[in-house]
């Protein structure tokens, strides 16, 4: 039942494309003799960004010509049976071989990227039963030779966004290839249609790439810098990790460091995988583009996602400019995301990642200092983000406090939402402790201070394996309290405020 349906899917968009994408059929000279083979070419039409100042749109004037890179291409008969199958290789040309002569068959090609072991990535419709993107050719008779047939997806017939979409995810992935061979990408299915009119852009923290397609409004699929960024979280989910809370952020802000950082690390790996630091995101007449290199400081620190993708991308680059000295490439980066920032015990931020950075490259110490002071950021010595100086508002700091397990003390933290709500530096406080003794134990919070009623929350990690083992989201007013039973190790403590009303300050105690 399920595979006639796939058929039936498959069908339906091959009327779609067959009338309209460009094919053609050639003699190959010089291949009259041998096993018979249709050798040829898949490319697709990228519309190119027009900047213009810090605004950006898709320049109709600008379309050119690319290969699809390592894309799936069969030779499928009258009957519908896939008679012979291989990929495109970096150049898009492709080669079928052993076909049986005189037969009537058309070239298929797939928006689905798929090497054992290395990478299976494809590009569906959400809205049509997650049919995956083909193109098709023309039934034409193989002949008694071999011959050239060329299929190329327009941009015109919207035929070509799911290859550009596949063509920056594999600019993504040969980045990481370059720091380590080895890697074999997960399952990613790119979703994307026109009719993704308010569906956002968003990776969902699974095996999903939601891609908005609204041809008058905000489109992504020529937005390379955007399908990167959203293929940086991927990375972060399956090779790294991420604590990051989401939610609405803007360069400006002063965020959650753990969003600050996600997000930070998004539009770096955007600049560093197409080596351009000109991000931008275009939607109908009003995109915007921002450099992650060189744009204007506006209150920059460790909490400020643009100074995060500067420093990453200073770090990366080869331009060395004013602070930035270092040109690391993208190998030291990758180790320590896949390693130190992996398993660190603190929440996943630029301490983490610098104190990691420091490890893997104590030579380069000073100048890592010197990038990251660029920002107002001083010298980083622990995962915790130890003796900040940056003029914050007093109670954000230390960022990590201190609790004594069955000390009968608690420690005091404050919230406020001089920044903004949710996901803003400061709505989450951190605590750090240490379980000696296993055992179930009651994490209390009590409001201390602050007016009008509040909806304290919290959320259990432990940090060796880093696991959310807890959380304490009842609606009882001023007060959390839930009984956990603790296992031997440390611990940290992510505590909020769900009612956003401003300053408050809640005692915590673990007993
Ligand atoms: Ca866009
Ligand atoms: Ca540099
Ligand atoms: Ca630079
Ligand atoms: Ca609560």
């Amino acid at each position: 039942m399920k595979y006639k349906r796939y058929i039936l899917t498959l069908l339906l968009t091959l009327l779609f494309s067959a009338c309209n994408s460009t094919d053609s059929v050639t003699q190959e000279e010089g291949e009259t003799s041998g096993p018979l083979k249709i050798i040829g070419k898949i490319e697709y039409e990228r519309i190119h960004p027009l900047h213009n100042g810090g605004s950006t749109i898709l320049d109709q004037n600008n379309i050119t010509t690319e290969t699809a890179k390592q894309i799936i291409v069969e030779a499928i008969n009258r009957s519908g049976q896939t008679i012979a199958t291989t990929s495109t290789d970096d150049n898009g040309n492709y080669s079928l071989t052993n076909l049986p002569e005189n037969t009537s068959i058309k070239i298929r090609a797939y928006a689905k990227m798929l090497k054992a072991n290395k990478w299976d990535t494809k590009v569906i419709d959400n809205t049509n039963g997650n049919a995956l993107y083909i193109l098709d050719g023309s039934f034409v008779s193989t002949g008694t030779q071999s011959t050239r047939r060329n299929l190329k997806a327009l941009a015109s017939t919207k035929q070509s966004p799911p290859f550009a979409i596949l063509d920056s995810i594999y600019l993504a992935m040969k980045k990481v290839l370059t720091a380590d061979s080895s890697v074999v990408f997960p399952p990613l299915k790119m979703n994307w249609t026109v009719n993704n009119i308010e569906s956002g852009t968003y990776y969902d923290g699974n095996d999903n790439i939601m891609i908005q397609g609204d041809q008058n409004g905000d489109s992504d699929e020529y937005d390379d810098h955007i399908m990167i960024h959203e293929w940086g979280h991927y990375f972060e989910a399956k090779f790294s990790r991420a604590d990051s809370i989401g939610g609405g952020h803007t360069s400006g802000d002063h965020l959650d460091i753990r969003l600050a950082f996600g997000e930070g690390w998004g539009n770096a790996l955007s600049g560093i995988v197409t080596d351009n630091p000109i991000y931008f995101d275009t939607m109908g007449s009003s995109g915007w583009n921002m450099n992650v290199e060189t744009a204007v400081h506006e209150t920059p620190g460790w909490f400020s996602e643009a100074s995060i993708q500067r420093i990453l991308y200073d770090l990366y680059d080869s331009n060395d400019d004013g602070a930035d000295t270092l040109s690391l490439g993208f190998k030291p980066i990758y180790d320590v995301l896949v390693g130190p920032q992996k398993t660190t015990k603190a929440f996943t931020s630029i301490f983490s990642f610098i104190t990691g950075l420091k490890s893997i490259t104590p030579s380069n110490s000073e100048q890592i200092n010197s990038i990251i002071s660029n920002e107002d950021i001083n010298e980083i010595t622990d995962i915790y983000g130890t003796n900040r100086q940056n003029n914050v508002i007093s109670t954000a700091l230390p960022l990590y406090k201190e609790l004594i397990v069955d000390s009968g003390i608690a420690t005091n933290v404050c919230v406020s939402t001089t920044y903004g709500v949710q996901n803003k530096l400061n709505n989450h406080k951190y605590i750090r402790f240490t379980v000696d003794s296993a055992g179930e134990k009651s994490i209390s919070i009590v409001k201390s201070s602050g007016n009008l009623t509040r909806d304290p929350d919290f959320i259990l990690y432990k940090v060796s394996p880093f696991t959310n083992v807890a959380v304490g989201e009842s609606a009882t007013a001023d007060r959390e309290n839930l009984s956990y039973t603790f296992t031997v190790g440390e611990y940290l403590l992510d505590v909020s405020d769900a009612s956003n009303r401003g300053n408050a300050c809640f005692n915590v105690s673990i007993n």
